[in-house]
């Protein structure tokens, strides 16, 4: 997987409580059928060697589906599975080590809150911003104040990369979140504790493309 030939659209973060019924390579290949652009595995609680076994199943489950595969937070799972990239906040670590480390073909994402986190965006290293949460999320607990739409606007313009926007994401948000500036939905409750993930990713791409269609077209004269 090349570095910059990703699609930041329909953006599926993995929770291993959510996923847990239907099994994580389940719901993730479900959600592919239906249309996700990429996937981040995370899971806080895991060990890394944990996290290798089921990334290496989730690597393998996806080869061939053009999706690629992007380890959150654990520079040496990410290196350890052979991950197409890897997602880093701002207490995460060295930038530079992880780049070094995976080589300039990885995706190397950046969680930004702030416009003077995205102001100081190196895009040299940093492919793409995760920027929120827009909507407060009982998904991630600790997650920093919410930024709402006029917030994420900020922070996109202030941003030298593109950036996919996350937090309390629904289907009604599509347009929206676009008209702020982001190329995309980083998603997991509306994806990971939907009836049918197949489905839900499956919404979620089509109201993507309709609102890029509707971006692309002139406004009324
Ligand atoms: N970072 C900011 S909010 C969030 C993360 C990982 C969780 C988003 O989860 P949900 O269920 O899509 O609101
Ligand atoms: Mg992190």
């Amino acid at each position: 997987m090349m570095r910059g030939r990703f699609d930041l659209g329909v953006y599926l973060v993995t929770d291993p409580t959510l996923c847990a019924a239907r099994g994580l390579e389940q719901t993730v290949l479900a959600a592919v059928r239906g249309g996700v652009t990429l996937v981040q595995l995370r899971d806080k609680a895991a060990s890394d060697a944990q996290l290798i076994a089921v990334g290496r199943r989730l690597r393998a489950a996806l080869t061939g589906s053009g999706v690629p595969l992007i380890v959150n937070d654990r520079l040496e799972v990410a290196v350890a599975i052979g991950a197409d990239g890897l997602h880093l906040g701002q207490a995460d670590g060295a930038l530079a080590a992880a780049r070094k480390r995976l080589g300039e073909a990885a995706i190397l994402g950046l969680s930004v809150q702030t416009m003077t986190q995205a102001r100081g965006v190196d895009s040299a290293l940093v492919d793409y911003v995760g920027v929120g949460p827009v909507y407060a999320t009982a998904t991630k607990p600790d997650h920093a104040a919410p930024l709402g739409f006029d917030g994420l606007a900020r922070v996109c313009t202030a941003s030298p990369v593109p950036a996919v926007a996350i937090g309390g994401l629904a289907l009604g948000h599509v347009a929206d979140v676009l008209a702020a500036g982001a190329a995309g939905l980083a998603l997991v409750s509306a994806i990971c504790a939907a009836a049918d993930p197949t489905a839900a990713a499956r919404a979620f791409a089509e109201a993507l493309q309709a609102a890029r269609e509707a971006g692309a077209e002139p406004g009324p004269a």
